[in-house]
C-alpha cells in the first residue's frame, strides 16, 4: 500500500495486486484521519488497484488500508496501513496595504521612496512599485519589484512631478492593497555653467522659439517660417535666405563682456556668397557667419571688442548640404574660429565685448539681412571661452532642457 499526498485536497493510493483461487473481483479501501487513527471507514470500491482520495482537509494525516473480494464475497486480509498528510492549503489572503508612503526629490534626476512594511497571514515576499509622470497623473506603471520597504528611482526628467504607489506581494503572489500615492517634484537641472542661451530648434511648429539654457531668452521667428525634422538632433529651423530669421530680445543675460562662446550647426541647401549671418547680436557686438567676404560659405566670427570691430574669416568653405559645426571664442585675448570642433583660424584680441539693448537675431540681421539659406539647428551662446574639449562635448550633445 503506497499513499502519496498530491495537494492540499488529494492523497492518491496503489497497491500491489491480490490473488485468489477463482478471482479477485476488487477492493475495500478504508480510511481513518489524524495522526494515530484507528477507526478506519471504507471509502471506496475500486475494481483496479489504484484509487485517488479527493476532497480532503489541508495539512492532515491520513491512513488507508485496503482489502481484497472475490465474487462470493470473501474478503482477503488487509494490506499493511499507509499514512501521508495532505499538502498546506494555498494563501489566498493578500498581505494589507503598506505603510506610509513617502516621496523626496533628492536632485534633477532621482526620487527616493520609503513606506511602512504590509503584513500578510503567511509572509510578505516582496513590494510592486508604481509611478506616473506629470501633475494630477492617474495612468500608473510597474517600475519595480523591490524586497525591501525603500526604493531609489533614478533615471528621472528634471523639474517633473512623479507619483507613486506601491503594493505588497504574498509567496503565492496575492497583492494587497496599494499604499497611499506620494508625489515628489524632481529639481531643475543643474545649470551648465555660462550657457546664456541654447535652441534646439525642436518645436516643430509655430514661430516661437524656447530658450532651453533656462534664461527665458525666447525667440520669435520673423518672414517665411518652416520647420524640418531631419536636423541635426531633431528638428531644425528652416532659413529661406531671402527673410526667415529669429529675433530675440536684448535681455541682462545676453550681454556678455569678458569671454563668448558662440555655436551652432549649419546646413546651407545651396552654394552662397557674401556675409550670411548665422547669429548676431546686433550691431555686430558679436556675430558668427556661415559665409563671408573670403568666399563663398567661407565662415567667418567677430565682434566689437573694446569699441572696434574684429573679425576672423576661415581659410576654406564648408560645404553645401552637409552638416557642419561652427564656433566662435573670445577670452579677453583670441578670437578663435572652429569649424567641426578644429580651430581654424584664431586672431590676437583684446577689450571688452560691446553690451547694447539691441536683439539676438539668427539667421539674418535687422541691420544687414545677410540671410542664410539652410537649415540651423542647436545653437548656443555662452559668456565665456569653451575649450576645445568642451566644443567636442556640444557637437556630440543635443542642446537639452532646461535648466534654472
Ligand atoms: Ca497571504
Ligand atoms: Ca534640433
Amino acid at each position: 500500500m503506497n499513499a502519496n499526498a498530491v495537494s492540499s485536497t488529494q492523497i492518491n493510493l496503489s497497491w500491489a495486486a491480490a490473488t485468489d483461487n477463482v478471482g479477485v473481483t476488487g477492493y475495500r479501501v478504508e480510511r481513518c484521519g489524524g495522526v494515530g487513527c484507528t477507526t478506519f471507514t471504507q471509502i471506496a470500491t475500486p475494481t483496479g488497484t489504484s484509487f485517488n482520495d479527493t476532497g480532503l482537509t489541508a495539512s492532515t494525516s491520513y491512513s488507508y488500508r485496503v482489502r481484497a473480494v472475490d465474487a462470493a464475497g470473501n474478503l482477503g486480509s488487509f494490506s499493511s496501513t499507509s499514512t501521508a498528510a495532505t499538502q498546506a492549503a494555498p494563501d489566498t489572503t493578500p498581505p494589507g496595504a503598506p505603510g506610509t508612503l513617502t516621496a523626496t526629490a533628492t536632485s534633477s534626476t532621482q526620487v527616493d521612496l520609503t513606506w511602512g512594511a504590509a503584513t500578510d497571514n503567511v509572509g510578505v515576499t516582496g513590494y510592486r512599485v508604481e509611478r506616473c509622470a506629470g501633475a494630477g497623473c492617474a495612468a500608473f506603471a510597474q517600475i519595480a519589484t523591490p524586497t525591501g520597504t525603500t526604493f531609489n528611482d533614478t533615471g528621472l526628467t528634471a523639474s517633473t512631478s512623479y507619483s507613486y504607489r506601491v503594493r505588497a506581494l504574498d509567496a503565492a503572489t496575492n497583492t494587497g492593497a496599494f499604499s497611499n500615492t506620494a508625489s515628489a517634484t524632481t529639481s531643475a537641472a543643474s545649470a551648465v555653467p555660462g550657457l546664456l542661451a541654447a535652441y534646439s530648434f525642436d518645436e516643430g511648429a509655430g514661430t516661437t522659439v524656447v530658450d532651453r539654457s533656462g534664461h527665458a531668452n525666447t525667440g520669435t521667428v520673423h518672414g517665411a517660417v518652416a520647420w524640418a525634422t531631419g536636423g541635426k538632433n531633431g528638428g531644425a529651423l528652416v532659413f529661406n535666405g531671402t527673410s526667415t530669421r529669429v529675433e530675440i530680445a536684448a535681455s541682462t543675460s545676453l550681454s556678455p563682456t569678458n569671454g563668448l562662446t558662440l555655436e551652432a550647426w549649419v546646413y546651407p541647401t545651396a552654394d552662397q556668397g557674401g556675409w550670411r549671418s548665422i547669429l548676431q547680436k546686433e550691431v555686430d557686438a558679436w556675430f558668427l557667419h556661415a559665409s563671408s567676404g573670403a568666399g563663398n560659405l567661407y565662415p567667418a566670427a567677430g565682434g566689437t571688442y573694446g569699441g572696434g570691430v574684429a573679425f576672423t574669416e576661415a581659410p576654406s568653405a564648408i560645404s553645401p548640404n552637409a552638416w557642419t559645426h561652427i564656433a566662435q571664442t573670445y577670452d579677453g585675448s583670441t578670437i578663435r574660429l572652429y569649424v567641426n570642433g578644429a580651430l581654424v583660424r584664431s586672431l590676437a584680441q583684446t577689450g571688452a565685448l560691446e553690451t547694447n539693448s539691441s536683439p539676438l537675431s539668427i539667421g539674418g540681421t535687422n541691420a544687414y539681412g545677410e540671410f542664410f539659406e539652410g537649415h540651423i539647428d542647436d545653437v548656443r551662446v555662452y559668456d565665456r571661452a569653451l575649450s576645445v574639449s568642451e566644443i567636442s562635448s556640444d557637437m556630440n550633445a543635443p542642446v537639452a532642457s532646461p535648466g534654472p
